[in-house]
């Protein structure tokens, strides 16, 4: 119907259709005291195919959010019983940032003194009721766009762009966030570095596309076998390090030579060839006091697994 009546609208739709597409993943939590009201927002966005929750109080609603950690919007009423909208915006900016999270707050004031209370209380938004369905959906839409925009960005400088794997930045900034608090803890972590045997060879008999390939596939080897909330990087070339938070020294030789193996077995297929390729891998698994210190101590392993004839992993 838009098509017909604007055809210069194909962008917005083709927009709106992409958008429609990927809301069932999208959770968003409405938080309203009236039956009646939380039924007409829930129904917009059901309209649009979103995941939605729903919560008639603040504290209902930060239970939800903690059971929820992926919510990516709250839509919060501002008169409520307990705790009123701007409460419950300021509660959860406690635990989630702008960047992750968007909360739009709705208000009847017609003087602005509310919308104002919740946008310095860390609200992304805010809307004044009555609202039209079209500007709820702006709202919406927007939000959530900017909340892609900023993964995006957020990606482009902490992963690496052949491998999707993070970057070597990424991997000292969180990195050490990790060794301090395993210090603080006295948790145990471990650090590996991964090298790829004799890649030089692959890269002459296949070419340097064909090798990319390759890193991409060991790549998806490494993330597979690891947990998410180990880090694993790319350092450079056919090179990676990965670090993996509690673990035990054990642990860390099994998941390791786990990876070792897998890479081994796998025949990747590019262009019609069937290559095979073996990795080394150096773990460190004590707690040095460093990071640092690991990395070297990891790298140092790592040279004694090829000089004892590659494919090992030594610990
Ligand atoms: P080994 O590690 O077993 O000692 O031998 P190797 O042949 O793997 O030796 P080395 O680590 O010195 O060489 C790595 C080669 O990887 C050198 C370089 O040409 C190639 N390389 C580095 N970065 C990339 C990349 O991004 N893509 C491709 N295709 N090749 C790369
Ligand atoms: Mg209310
Ligand atoms: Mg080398
Ligand atoms: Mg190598
Ligand atoms: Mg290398």
């Amino acid at each position: 119907y838009l098509l017909k009546k604007r055809p210069e609208s194909v962008d917005y739709v083709l927009a709106l259709i992409k958008h429609v597409m990927e809301a069932e993943n999208v959770k968003i939590l409405i938080v309203e005291d009236s039956r009646l009201y939380r039924r007409s927002v829930r129904e917009l966005l059901e309209v649009r195919k979103y995941h939605v929750l729903s919560a008639a109080t603040g504290n209902e609603a930060l239970e939800i959010i903690r059971k929820n950690p992926d919510i990516r919007m709250v839509i919060t009423d501002y008169y409520m019983k307990e705790m009123d909208g701007v409460e419950l915006t300021s509660q959860i900016r406690k635990t989630h940032t702008r960047d992750e999270m968007a909360i739009i707050g709705i208000s009847s004031d017609e003087d602005g003194v509310v919308s104002a209370q919740f946008i310095k209380s860390g609200a992304s938004d805010f809307l004044n009721k009555p609202f039209l369905a079209e500007e709820f959906y702006c709202r919406v839409t927007q939000n959530l766009d900017l909340l892609d925009y900023i993964q995006e960005v957020k990606d482009l400088s902490s992963k690496d762009f052949l491998t999707g794997l993070y970057n070597r930045r990424y991997f000292f900034d969180l990195g050490k966030k990790i060794h301090a608090s395993a210090l603080r803890e006295k948790t145990k972590i471990a650090v590996a570095t991964v090298d790829i045997d004799y890649f030089k060879r692959v890269n002459d008999t296949h070419g340097h596309d064909v090798g990319d390939l390759v890193i991409q596939s060991v790549s998806n080897i490494l993330a597979n076998a690891c947990r998410e909330t180990d880090i694993v990087s790319r350092f450079g070339g056919e090179e990676f390090c990965i670090l993996t938070p509690n673990i035990t020294p054990a642990d860390s030789l099994k998941l390791f030579e786990r990876v070792r193996q897998t890479i081994q077995d796998s025949v990747i297929q590019v262009q019609g060839a069937d290559i095979r390729v073996t990795a080394s891998i150096g773990v460190c698994s004590t707690l040095l006091k460093t990071l640092d210190d690991m990395i070297v101590r990891s790298d140092q392993m790592l040279y004694r697994a090829k000089n004892q004839g590659r494919n090992k992993v030594q610990i």
